[in-house]
């Protein structure tokens, strides 16, 4: 199974996290099958910054992990995003956390996601689909690793608010 990370902290960030699950889901190659809560969370990297919604999806796909980057990538742009300061804001940010088991590190495509393991804002969420998910270079489960950052302040799940997938 796959689990894509998503993330915006600029705009309408519910809207946007809306409308990429629904492009996401228009790819014939694509399906998304769940869709986790929303949460709010407080920046990583350059904390001088506003708030991110972020989730994780499920899917399923054709695509190889590449294309399925590639994929992300022509979304991302979409909604404006340019990669130019690396821990900046983003309008959407879209990354490949797991691709099953696969263990990739290619220029430009690291699976899992390097910092998986170590960041609430991804492991809140995948720990809600998926909490016996085992991370293929660690070993450990997500819920293990999610109970190991201990009480984390920086995550809060929004009630109420769902990402509604719809082929
Ligand atoms: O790596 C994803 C972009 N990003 C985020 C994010 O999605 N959420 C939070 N809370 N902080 C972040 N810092 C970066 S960079």
């Amino acid at each position: 199974m796959i689990y894509i990370g998503i993330g915006a902290n600029l705009g309408d960030r519910e809207k946007t996290l809306q409308k990429a699950t629904g492009i996401l889901n228009a790819k014939p190659e694509i399906a998304v099958v769940a869709a986790s809560a929303v949460y709010e969370t407080a920046p990583i990297g350059v904390t001088d910054q506003p708030y991110f919604l972020n989730a994780v999806l499920q899917v399923h796909t054709s695509l190889s992990a590449r294309s399925l980057l590639n994929c992300l990538l022509a979304i991302e742009s979409k909604f404006g995003r340019i990669r130019e300061t690396r821990w900046g804001p983003r309008t959407l940010d879209l990354d490949i956390l797991l691709y099953g088991d696969a263990i990739i590190d290619q220029p430009g495509l690291q699976v899992p996601h390097p910092h998986l393991h170590e960041r609430a804002f991804v492991l809140a969420p995948l720990c809600d689909l998926k909490p016996d998910l085992k991370h293929p270079v660690l070993g450990q489960s997500i819920q293990f690793l999610t109970e190991s950052l201990g009480m984390d302040l920086s995550v809060r799940k929004i009630e109420g608010l769902n990402l509604i997938i719809e082929k």
